[in-house]
C-alpha cells in the first residue's frame, strides 16, 4: 500500500497524499521542516505539518499573490516578500519588466537552502541579481522601513505558531507605512471556505488601515477548503480600474489580465458577505 501523508485540519478532516520519497526531515530553528515526493502532485514541501507548496499547483498560488498587486501599482521598482522562502513569489515578481529589487525577508534559512536543492522549479529566481536574501523576521524587519517599497507581497505561512503575527493590526500598520505613495500590498489570507471567522476578521483588519481593498479568490486543490482567498490593500491606486496588462505576463499559466478585471467582482456570494462593505 505504500506511504500516505495526511494534513490534517483542525475541524476534522484531511487531505492525503501517497508518498513515493522524503528528500528532507529536519527540525529547523523555527519549524518542522519536510520536503517529500509525492505520487499525484510531484515535490511538495511542509512546514510543520502542512502543505505550503507543490510543484503540480505552486504556479495557481505564485502567480496570483503576486501579479494582482504588481500590476495594479504604475511603476512598480522596489518590492519586498515576506516569507516565501521557497522562491516562488520571487520568481514572478521578476516578470515585472520595471522591477529593480527584490528583497525576499525569510524567517527560516533552511527553507530557502531546502527548496533551492530539491525544488529549483520554484526557486529559480532566487540567484538573479536583483534579488537580496534577509533572515530576519518579518514583523520586526518591516517595522524599520519607512516609505521604501511599491509592493509588499505577505507570501506566509498558515496563522499559526510564528506566523499569526503577520496576520495582525500592528503588522499591516507597519505595511502601511513601509510603503511609498502609490504603495499596494498583498497577503494570502485562508480559505474563506474552511475558515470564514479568520477572513473576516483579517479584511476587516485589512479594510481598517488600508483607504481602497478588495478580495479576490484561486482554486488550490493542495489547500484545505481548496478556495483560496488574496487580499490587496492599496494607498491610492484601485486594483481594477488602474490595473495594467503586462505584455511579460503572457507566459502566465493561471492569471491574466482579463481574469484581474474580472476577479474582484466574481467572488462568490458567501466570501463577500464576509468582506467589509468598502471592498471593490
Ligand atoms: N495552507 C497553506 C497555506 C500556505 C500559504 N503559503 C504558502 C507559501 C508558498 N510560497
Amino acid at each position: 500500500m505504500g506511504l500516505w501523508y495526511t494534513e490534517k485540519h483542525r475541524l476534522g478532516f484531511g487531505i492525503t497524499y501517497k508518498i513515493k520519497r522524503t528528500l528532507a526531515d529536519e527540525q529547523t530553528e523555527f519549524q518542522k521542516l519536510e520536503l517529500v515526493d509525492t505520487e499525484a502532485f510531484g515535490r511538495m514541501l511542509l512546514l510543520d505539518g502542512l502543505v505550503m507548496t507543490t510543484v503540480f499547483d505552486e504556479f495557481i498560488y505564485h502567480e496570483m499573490i503576486t501579479h494582482p498587486p504588481l500590476c495594479t501599482h504604475p511603476n512598480p521598482r522596489r518590492v519586498l516578500v515576506i516569507g516565501g522562502g521557497d522562491g516562488g513569489t520571487v520568481r514572478e515578481v521578476l516578470r515585472h519588466p520595471s522591477v529593480e529589487s527584490v528583497e525576499l525577508c525569510e524567517i527560516d534559512r533552511r527553507v530557502v537552502e531546502v527548496c533551492r536543492e530539491y525544488l529549483p522549479e520554484t526557486s529559480c529566481g532566487l540567484s538573479d541579481p536583483r534579488v537580496s536574501i534577509v533572515y530576519a523576521d518579518g514583523i520586526e524587519y518591516v517595522k524599520n522601513a519607512e516609505a521604501k517599497y511599491d509592493c509588499i507581497i505577505v507570501d506566509s505561512t498558515d496563522p499559526i505558531g510564528p506566523a499569526v503575527g503577520l496576520f495582525s493590526l500592528d503588522f499591516y500598520k507597519s505595511i502601511y507605512r513601509a510603503l511609498t505613495d502609490d504603495g499596494v500590498f498583498s497577503a494570502q489570507t485562508e480559505s474563506p471556505l474552511a475558515e470564514p471567522d479568520f477572513v473576516r476578521k483579517v479584511t476587516h483588519e485589512i479594510g481598517s488601515v488600508f483607504p481602497v481593498c478588495g478580495l479576490y479568490t484561486a482554486a488550490i486543490q493542495t489547500y484545505p477548503g481548496a478556495l483560496w482567498s488574496f487580499t490587496i490593500g492599496s494607498k491610492r491606486c484601485h486594483p481594477v480600474n488602474d490595473a495594467r496588462e503586462v505584455p511579460e505576463l503572457k507566459g502566465c499559466r493561471h492569471y491574466h489580465y482579463g481574469l484581474h478585471r474580472a476577479m474582484f467582482d466574481a467572488v462568490p456570494k458567501f466570501a463577500r458577505e464576509l468582506l467589509p462593505d468598502s471592498f471593490v
